[in-house]
């Protein structure tokens, strides 16, 4: 696919789809609920609709009216063998969380992926649940899927530390503790998205969060609810680094979701001067609008615990940092080694080609700023990320043609990134 290059300015107010990591959580929140749950908003990328029919072959009524979404609450008790493997597509998340799910189900499922979910490694969450009594095997040491699971109605619960940063194994053994018998506790690493902790709340549940510990009493059941999802920020932050990157530009993001886990990108944005204004705070919500314009940029230092804070965000980050003045070191973020794609290796791979001058370390990336980007040939390997932030480093490639492979990865995550960039390009 070509994409658009040399662009003059954007201008514009856009609502970014909704938060993909919600999305995922609010159809299985619905699933494991006594009753109906309705949840507008929702995120129609590949990734939740991944999520949408495992549970259907899970034996949970989903009806998608496109203006909501709607499921019948089985319960933890209600849930089928399925008749078939299990697809996860491109989707940690789901494979991960729904591991969780099913490490209390007494029958045996196979989970799949695509050849990127086929690269990451699921022993993080497999080796925990097995000492929960979870029977699971994968491909090689790193129990790669697809894999083969057997859960138990008698679980143990878990005193377990978390080795890594990551929502996805804390999520993933909050939902096995729900099933277990007695009291587990975990123990973050660093703090990460509180999305499962928030919903468990919301559905009627019970969780004590104290710091990084974290205790969850097993035998819970949740009542359905009405979810409204705020806009994704990990996709807002395409746009707030255009608005910031793109010359003449003014950019306002409509109901964005402000939840302090994810807001990393702001604090970042703010360090390296940036301007940017948050407007319409809804506390409950936990959404703002937030509004961007081109900005004289400088270098910065993004490690420590504000990494799983902006995670996802780092790969436009990187692009930002390519247009301030000076350097930007990211460190402390090797877990971007096992997303959708090797995703320090990647961006500095794909940026470099375009004419930016990034040092990929161990843990993150060394970025000199104010280089002139110029049109490549980039591939996403089927990278979602990639994609979007190929685009955006496209609208300031002075010249020469940007082309992109395997684009359609885009819509793992934001199937609508095209056409709201054309209403952006055309004010
Ligand atoms: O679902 P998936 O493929 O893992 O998606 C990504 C993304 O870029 O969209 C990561 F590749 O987001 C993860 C995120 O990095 C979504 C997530 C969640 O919803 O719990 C948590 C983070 O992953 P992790 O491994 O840090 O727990």
């Amino acid at each position: 696919m070509k994409l658009q290059t040399n662009i003059q300015s954007l201008q514009g107010r856009i609502r970014v789809p909704g938060d993909k990591s919600i999305s995922h959580r609010s159809i299985m929140f619905g699933s494991l609920a006594k009753g109906e749950t309705k949840v507008y908003d929702i995120l129609r990328g590949e990734d939740v609709l991944s999520t949408m029919q495992v549970f259907r072959d899970l034996g949970v009524t989903i009806e998608d009216n496109c203006d909501v979404v709607t499921i019948q609450g089985v319960g933890f008790g209600g849930l089928k063998a399925p008749q078939n493997k299990l697809d996860m597509g491109n989707s940690g998340t789901s494979i991960r969380l729904i591991s969780g799910v099913l490490a209390g189900q007494d029958f045996q499922v196979e989970m799949f992926g695509d050849d990127s979910l086929s690269k990451r490694p699921m022993d993080r969450v497999t080796i925990p649940l097995r000492q929960m009594g979870v029977e699971v095997s994968g491909q090689t040491d790193r129990d790669l899927p697809p894999l083969t699971m057997r859960g138990s109605k008698a679980l143990k619960p878990i005193h377990y530390q978390l080795p890594v940063a990551s929502a996805q194994v804390k999520s993933a053994l909050i939902f096995a503790a729900l099933q277990a018998d007695g009291e587990s506790v975990i123990i973050e690493k660093e703090k990460t998205r509180n999305h499962t902790e928030d919903m468990i709340k919301q559905f009627g549940g019970h969780i004590a969060v104290d710091g990084k510990e974290i205790r969850v009493l097993g035998g819970q059941s949740f009542t359905g609810q009405k979810v409204v999802v705020p806009g994704d920020i990990s996709s807002a932050a395409f746009w707030l680094v255009a608005g910031l990157i793109v010359p003449n530009s003014k950019i306002i993001l409509e109901n964005v979701g402000i939840n302090e886990t994810r807001t990393g990108i702001l604090d970042v944005i703010k360090a390296m001067g940036g301007k940017l204004e948050l407007s319409d705070i809804d506390p409950i919500a936990k959404s703002a609008t937030i509004t961007v314009e081109s900005s004289d940029l400088h270098g910065t230092e993004i490690g420590g615990d504000i990494i799983p804070r902006l995670i996802d965000e780092l790969p436009i980050i990187a692009l930002l940092a390519t247009q301030a003045n000076g350097r930007t070191v990211i460190s402390d973020a090797e877990e971007l080694k096992v997303k959708e794609t090797d995703r320090i290796q990647v961006v500095a791979d794909a940026l470099n080609a375009m004419g930016a001058t990034i040092e990929p370390t161990a843990d993150g990336m060394i970025i000199d700023g104010k280089s002139q980007l110029h049109g490549a040939n980039i591939n996403t390997y089927g990278d979602h990320r990639i994609g979007m932030m190929t685009a955006i480093a496209g609208l300031i490639a002075k010249k020469g043609d940007l082309v992109l492979e395997r684009a359609e990865a885009i819509n793992t995550s934001y199937p609508s990134f095209f056409s709201d960039l054309e209403a952006l390009i055309h004010g």
